[in-house]
């Protein structure tokens, strides 16, 4: 549909999905509210969709009761708040809480145990329902994915804006679940999009506006930049995004490396990440290329480790598992070598990725050197029944135990907090010598 200058200035209605004309506050159709109006509205096509508080969202869906009570998922093994519904956010209540004190800020809330199963297969038919409209979906997680919608003019007779509007729209009606929508003209923004107005929000940032709109943001909204690497950039002086804006490419590089590269264009709103659909979820695996090659255990064993903590990682975020681990070796004159082994459960442990793959390196170690070692997990499955309590190996549990609780820690105090004895010191070691990690088959 070509879109004319009229065209931009109007808007629609996000209750009757009626074209707006004129520029009114409410529909002048059916008197809602929820009209959205911007100049690019019609011409962006990358979405970024993200359940509102999803576990939440599904158990009150399931609990009508709960309908106006503050709930909180949570107090697994972990005794943190899972999520919480947005009436226990008013009273303070977050993820990753400790309960104690989520239940101080709010006594009468009520309380529910997760049920990963059940959303587990809520968000499978959410995911369903955006395959239906693009085969170009990526799945972030169990309750999010980026949607790229610029094929669906021609498939659907109308403007991805308003497909995404049906589509929030449908997930309500259907599912019982509310999403927020972001739309942009790159990942980047239209995940901080899908954040602005959360629950049932609807947001969109336009090129034209984009580096105005990031000038007096935060540097922790950039793309990578957690809680550890934004004390970093403040500890230099950097907080907000406009201050990246007004700095150098090379003095970025220079200061951060690769990171330098990725604030450079994030913060000029330059974002040329691709869509890629679901077949990263087929496999998960991470490898690096060294600067020299390696050919002995002690060389190779932290790097296998420190590979093995990035995919586990990578399986946590994504709330998956897997069955097969494949080691990927890459020689001196290039023959790449593959070897794997089938585990008795799903894992998504670093641990056992590490033990698994650490005798498959081992029976290559004949003085061949090495260029790139990666490892990976393939046959991915859902969570629930990765890493039983192993009743024989009562060490492997309590080492599962321990990787628990240092995930915890990690995620209060930033990657580096814990290192384990393998990794310890070894960081700047395995820096890939180009960027390599990579979430695709071997
Ligand atoms: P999120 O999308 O981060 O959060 P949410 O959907 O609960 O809330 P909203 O998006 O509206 O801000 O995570 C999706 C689910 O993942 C969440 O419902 C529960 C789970 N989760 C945890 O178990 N622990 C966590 O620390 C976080 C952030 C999420
Ligand atoms: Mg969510
Ligand atoms: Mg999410």
């Amino acid at each position: 549909m070509p879109t004319t200058t009229a065209d931009s200035e109007r808007g629609f209605c996000r209750d009757c999905l009626t074209l707006q004309k004129r520029e009114t506050g409410r529909c002048y159709h059916c008197g809602s509210p929820r009209a959205t109006r911007h100049p690019e509205l019609f011409q962006l096509h990358l979405a970024h969709i993200d359940c509102d508080a999803f576990y939440a969202s599904v158990e009150k869906r399931d609990h009508p009761e709960l309908k106006d009570k503050p709930l909180i998922i949570g107090g697994g093994k972990r005794g943190v708040v899972s999520t919480a519904c947005y009436i226990a956010r008013i009273r303070g209540v977050r993820s990753a809480m400790p309960m104690f004190k989520a239940l101080e800020a709010c006594p009468d809330a009520v309380v529910l145990k997760p049920d990963m199963e059940k959303y587990v297969r809520v968000g499978r038919e959410i995911r369903s329902m955006m395959q239906a409209l693009t085969p170009l979906v990526e799945p972030i997680s169990i309750d999010e994915a980026f949607l790229d919608l610029s094929g669906t003019e021609r498939l659907h007779g109308e403007p991805p804006a308003l497909v995404l509007a049906r589509f929030a729209l449908a997930v309500e009606r259907e599912i019982g679940v509310s999403v927020s929508a972001g739309l942009s003209y790159c990942k980047f923004l239209a995940k901080v999009a899908s954040d602005f107005r959360k629950p049932r929000g609807f947001s969109v940032i336009g090129e034209a506006e984009a580096v105005e709109f990031l000038k007096d943001q935060p540097v922790s909204l950039i793309w990578g930049v957690g809680r550890v690497f934004a004390a970093t950039l403040e500890q230099d002086g950097i907080k907000t995004i406009g201050q990246i804006q007004r700095m150098e490419l090379n003095d970025l590089l220079r200061r951060y490396s690769s990171m330098g590269n990725r604030l450079y264009h994030l913060a000029r709103g330059v974002d040329e990440r691709t869509v890629h659909p679901d077949h990263a979820a087929k496999n998960v695996s991470a490898e690096t290329t060294f600067n020299s090659d390696l050919s002995t255990r002690d060389q190779l064993a932290p790097i296998l480790r420190a590979l093995s903590e990035k995919v586990s990682a990578r399986l946590k975020k994504a709330e998956i598992a897997g069955r097969t681990v494949v080691l990927k070796l890459k020689t001196r004159d290039f023959k790449i070598k593959t070897r794997n082994r089938q585990l008795a459960a799903p894992t998504r442990l670093a641990d056992r990725i590490f033990e698994t793959a650490m005798p498959l390196l081992e029976k290559e170690l004949d003085g061949t050197r090495f260029r790139l070692l990666g490892v990976g997990v393939h046959d991915l499955t859902t969570p629930e029944k990765a890493d039983p309590p192993d009743l024989i190996d009562t060490k492997a549990t309590r080492r599962a135990k321990a990787e628990e609780a240092i995930d915890i820690l990690r995620e209060k105090f930033g990657k580096k907090a814990v290192e384990t004895g393998y990794t310890f010191g070894q960081s700047s070691r395995f820096e890939p010598q180009q960027p390599s990690d990579r979430e695709d088959d071997f």
